[in-house]
């Protein structure tokens, strides 16, 4: 037995037989049509690129396509029966028509254009937006396109964005841009998996840590002791124990079941962008992942920042960035020689990776860097710098030292922190926050931030002091100034709440089936603040508007359309409500999404 078997929970005997990270088929990817899936002849095709459609009139058919990852045939759903779907090529200042087709022969579908300002019966989310793309039916649509940059699309409807509906949206601008470069290419990063999604998901409604196996150790547990003593390791392990989660819980779809695609390419496969030595290429990495956080970089080149969510910021030279499901930035390189580079995304939770290759020709391939080592999330990852961890006792006080504590134990102890005591509470501890009164005794809540602070200069779990310049947040800086320039009038704050166990995620304990809108008032420029109650980031994106990032002091700093939040994190963002009408607003992790993490922001006169 492996120490991992040793470690797994007895419900727990069956599982996946592949456990380790899936490197997927060289010529894997988009097989055949349904056609000759019902034969017996289909055949795998080469890696290819997804095709470019440029213009301002485009026909996208929604259907199904044989795919073929690991050697197991799969139907993904697709556009134009490619995977990613088509790389879409607009004009800023055009007015486009996509006429959207769902040949699906059961299932309504959607297009989301992710990041993009338009009418609210544009954006495409079933229930606010529209009422989906039945089964036979097609949807027209067309707007005004006020924006340029590095997008992507994808489905609203279901679990259709994991099975392969999205796509690349690239919008050239009509103002030359503040830098130059020579080629460029697309770089989508997702995930993919041969299970239904609908089955991951009931597995981890049922056993949220199905996907994780890296369970800690007795071995793990006595090295501990002999690094940092008994009375520490116990009090750490004490800790995690009643948090009913282990430090490993960094994602919670791992590589275990996901191959990480590179262009719908697996790792085996090699996706290759091509240069001539001296070129200033241009990469827009866009993360269209369903769950999957990456960590990129390009062993022996830096990368220039220059946009970040479609949008300029002065540049930034790093070795390497984090790219939370849904951004996007876009990075300049300058390869100088003939050798071939490789474009290394490896998930946060280090169980596996997307690669593909800057190469003078198709066929080379550079060394893979090994996975580094696996990050162990710790108490004080969770906002305080102390390495201090104490479990909290029922009735005691809280630890103002601990990063997290439970509001209210599911499995019957009383609550640790006094459910009343929200604003003596801050007054008690100094940085103590409040917290919303519907997490107070919520089964749905089971755990809370104590120090939650901005951190938009961490560059995150396992990336710190790696000998690395890592980008962070505070790195990106648009290239204007803030676009309202009002005051925010008004501060609304969220908080973002979860039951790890039941895989329960939802704003304030309040689950989207159950909650009230956001009400904005059309022409307001507001403040949203998220504080992350949970100890996992989750990705935030406000539909139809812009999310204008403040920096510690409050000032503009960047502008975005997904706002990431990691554990323990406390971040302020600048909201102006020009656009009337019902909004999607949610965590971008698509099991969080449906789990409840979900809200519907209402712009009204
Ligand atoms: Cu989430």
């Amino acid at each position: 037995m492996s120490s991992h078997e040793h470690a797994l929970p007895p419900s727990l005997s069956v599982r996946p037989s592949r456990r380790t990270f899936v490197k997927g088929l060289a010529m894997g990817g988009v097989a055949a049509g349904l056609g000759l899936w019902k034969g017996e002849a289909w055949a795998q095709t080469a890696a290819r690129a997804a095709p470019v459609l440029s213009g301002t009139e485009f026909d996208l058919t929604i259907g199904e396509q044989l795919v073929n990852f690991t050697g197991s045939p799969r139907v993904a759903h697709t556009v134009n029966a490619s995977l990613p779907a088509p790389t879409l090529r607009w004009r800023e200042g055009d007015t486009v028509t996509l006429r959207v087709s769902n040949r699906l022969p059961r299932d309504h579908a959607s297009i989301h254009w992710h990041g993009i300002l338009l009418p609210a019966n544009m954006d495409g989310v079933p229930g606010l937006s529209f009422n989906g793309i039945g089964p036979g039916e097609s949807y027209v649509y067309r707007f005004h396109v006020r924006q340029a940059g590095t997008y992507w699309y994808h489905s609203h409807s279901a679990f259709q964005e994991q099975i392969g509906l999205y796509g690349p949206l690239i919008i050239e601008p009509r103002e030359p841009e503040p830098f130059h470069y020579d080629r460029e290419h697309v770089v989508m990063l997702t995930d993919w998996t041969d299970e239904k999604p609908e089955r991951v998901f009931a597995k981890l409604k049922k056993q949220a840590h199905y996907y994780n196996f890296n369970r800690r150790t007795v071995g793990d547990f006595l090295r501990d002791v002999r690094e940092h003593g008994f009375g520490d390791t116990m009090a750490d392990r004490a800790a995690w124990g009643r948090m009913r989660m282990t430090p490993t819980d960094l994602a919670d779809v791992s590589g275990h079941t996901y191959t990480y695609l590179m262009n719908g390419t697996a790792p085996a496969g090699n996706w290759t962008g091509l240069f001539r030595p001296g070129e200033r290429v241009r990469l827009r990495f866009i993360n269209g992942s369903a769950m999957t956080y990456f960590d990129v970089r390009i062993p022996g080149l830096k990368m220039t920042v220059v946009a970040a969510d479609g949008q300029h910021v002065h540049p930034v030279t790093v070795d390497e960035f984090r790219i939370a499901v849904a951004e996007t930035l876009d990075v300049i390189v300058e390869p100088a020689g003939q050798d071939p580079l490789t474009i290394f995304a490896q998930s946060l939770d280090r169980t596996g990776y997307a690669r593909g290759t800057l190469a003078v020709r198709e066929g080379l391939e550079a060394p893979v860097p090994d996975l580094d080592p696996r990050p162990l999330l710790t108490m004080a990852d969770m906002g305080h710098g102390e390495h201090q961890v104490m479990p909290v006792e029922p009735g005691a006080a809280p630890d103002p030292h601990a990063g997290h504590t439970m509001p209210a134990d599911a499995a019957g102890a009383p609550p640790a922190v006094d459910p009343h005591a929200g604003h003596d509470m801050s007054s008690m501890n100094g940085g103590m926050p409040a917290h919303p009164p519907s997490e107070d005794g919520n089964p749905l809540v089971d755990m809370q931030t104590m120090m939650p602070a901005p951190r938009l200069e961490d560059p995150g779990i396992g990336l710190r002091g790696n000998g690395r310049k890592v980008l962070t947040y505070a790195d990106l800086r648009s290239v204007f100034a803030d676009p309202d320039g009002r005051d925010p009038g008004r501060t609304i704050e969220l908080h973002l709440t979860g039951h790890m166990e039941r895989f329960a995620w939802s704003f304030d304990g309040i689950k989207f089936s159950s909650a009230e809108p956001v009400q904005l008032t059309y022409g307001e420029r507001l403040r949203i603040v998220l504080v992350n109650d949970t100890m996992m980031g989750h990705p935030i994106h406000l539909h139809g508007m812009w999310s204008d990032l403040e920096d510690d002091d409050g000032n503009f700093l960047v502008r975005k359309h997904t706002v990431d939040m990691p554990p323990g994190t406390k971040r302020g963002y600048r909201v102006t409500a020009d656009a009337l009408g019902r909004w999607a607003y949610h965590c971008h992790l698509l099991f969080h999404m449906e789990a409840g993490m979900f809200r519907e922001v209402r712009v009204e006169e």
